[in-house]
């Protein structure tokens, strides 16, 4: 089914598939969440393209499939060496720090390393033998670096993209990983890099610069003016493509929908205020820290505890790296001390959740919160910043928006604050209710710009740009 004929190939860590094991045994796949299959789903929906990645359980893997959309699905098998050393290991005990910023110590594991490699040449034979000759492939995100470089060697008739989900740092700290000149190199058999902000493109350009490779032009948004010159005598594209939505999926509430949203807000008490937090449950999303915050604004009474509901839904994620065990009970233990201290009998305080939810009910609870807490300590994007403003049409509601989220570079109407700064997340979260109480129409007006913003720049409008500029780079 997937022979060597596919003119276009996305490649990304994970196939958009769950493996569900039924008590009686039996296995079926179903789609799972998650920021890159939200970007992905439509662009290959309308492309007709075949999808490489890991289904995301050690060891299974189905044959290749068609899903109903008539996307071609590729699996690529990981055994649970590859899973501890290549992503728990190296993917995101190493890479994901760093170029978070070092919000906790990245670790640096010879073996890792070893499993990172052997990998990405795994995924390099797959993508080898189901592109057609001259296909175009988009590799996607920080755990496939190595990958442009091995198929440039591999296929050179392909044209070969790259996108980083993530941040990228600064050439100082990126300095830090021992294998960095092998990334690089690896990145750079890609004819277009790209990345969300300007400001990671501009660092990727440092990075070159201080490896003597030579650089010209400037970057911009969304077209490729700056190029780096490989060794091998490429000239490599680099440019920034905010990601962004499928707006469809978060607008049109009719009757049924806002019954729905009325339905959820008697289901909490009917409080004044409801905030909401929607996260990963990962330590660069400051959940804790905005758990905190919420409860000094108790504790000091600037928030009255008979009006405020927090609902704070913090997908599982990651749940075996200690860091992220360690995030959760404090994140757990803060949830339980906050509702022993300031809840009455069956009106939690915070109504806290460590389950994914169907998307349906997430969109309900979108529109339903007079709040939107984003306080991530870095973030390449975070898409959920920009669900919240798509679903308000009705110009309600208010985003309060860690400055560290590349999502603020769009959206200045939000309510800004610095996460490190718990008392600046008091003072955003509280600037926002009083701000919706005192001045209606201003809140409004914010709410009208971020929301036209989100509609004018979906995720459609960020594959056509990134594609545009490899087609431009192919026909050059
Ligand atoms: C990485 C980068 C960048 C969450 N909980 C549920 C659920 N979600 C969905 C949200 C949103 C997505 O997951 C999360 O996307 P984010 O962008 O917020 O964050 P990451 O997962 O860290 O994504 C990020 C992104 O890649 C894309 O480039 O923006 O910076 O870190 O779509 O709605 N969906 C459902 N139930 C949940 O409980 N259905």
């Amino acid at each position: 089914m997937s022979g060597r004929d596919n003119d276009f190939v996305v490649v990304a860590n994970r196939l958009p598939v769950d493996l569900n094991t039924a008590p009686d045994g039996t296995r079926t796949w179903s789609a799972s969440p998650g920021g890159l299959v939200a970007a992905l789903s439509p662009v290959l929906r309308t492309q007709q393209g075949c999808w490489v990645g890991w289904p995301g359980v050690p060891d299974a893997a189905p044959d290749p499939f068609y899903t109903d959309d008539g996307i071609l699905l590729h699996p690529v098998r990981l055994n649970q060496a590859d899973y501890e050393g290549f992503y728990e290991g190296f993917s995101n005990a190493t890479l994901w720090p760093l170029y978070h910023d070092l919000i906790v110590p990245p670790v640096y594991n010879l073996d890792w390393w070893y499993a990172y490699r052997e990998v990405n040449l795994r995924f390099a034979d797959e993508v080898a033998e189901v592109a057609a000759e001259g296909a175009t492939v988009w590799v996607q995100d920080y755990q496939l670096q190595l990958l442009p470089g091995i198929l440039r060697q591999k296929r050179p008739d392909l044209t070969i993209g790259f996108f980083l989900h993530i941040p990228f740092p600064s050439a100082d700290l990126y300095s830090q990983l021992p294998w960095r000149d092998e990334l690089v190199r690896g990145l750079l058999g890609a004819d277009v890099i790209g990345f969300h902000l300007e400001s990671n493109a501009r660092n990727f350009l440092d990075l070159a610069r201080r490896l003597e490779l030579p650089v010209s032009g400037e970057v911009s948004t969304r077209k490729i003016t700056a190029h780096i010159e490989t060794p091998d005598g490429r000239s490599v594209g680099v440019g920034a493509f905010p990601i962004s939505i499928e707006v469809d999926e978060f607008t049109d509430f009719d009757d049924a929908a806002l019954a729905g949203v009325d339905k959820l807000r008697a289901d909490l008490g009917t409080p004044k205020h409801v905030i909401l937090g929607v996260d990963r449950l990962d330590y660069t999303k400051g959940i804790l820290q905005r758990l905190l915050a919420f409860e000094e604004l108790l504790e000091t009474g600037a928030l009255d505890p008979a009006e405020v509901t927090l609902v704070q839904i913090a997908t599982p994620s990651r749940e075996r790296i200690e860091h992220y065990k360690k995030t959760r009970s404090q994140v757990e233990e803060a949830v339980g001390r906050i509702n022993g201290s300031f809840s009455q009998l069956g009106k939690p305080v915070v109504h806290y959740q460590h389950r994914s939810i169907d998307k349906k009910v997430l969109r309900l609870l979108y529109r339903l919160a007079d709040i939107m807490l984003v306080t991530p300590f870095k973030d390449g994007m975070n898409l959920v910043a920009k669900e919240y403003a798509a679903c308000h049409d009705d110009a309600k509601g208010a985003l309060v928006l860690s400055e560290f989220a590349g999502a603020a570079d769009e959206l200045p109407e939000a309510n800004l604050c610095n996460p490190f700064d718990i008392e600046s997340v008091k003072r955003s979260l509280l600037t926002a209710i009083k701000g919706l109480e005192d001045q209606p129409e201003v809140m409004a007006e914010r709410m009208r710009i971020m929301h036209e913003q989100v509609m004018t720049h979906d995720v459609k409008l960020w594959s056509r740009a990134f594609l545009d500029s490899l087609k431009e780079a192919k026909r050059k």
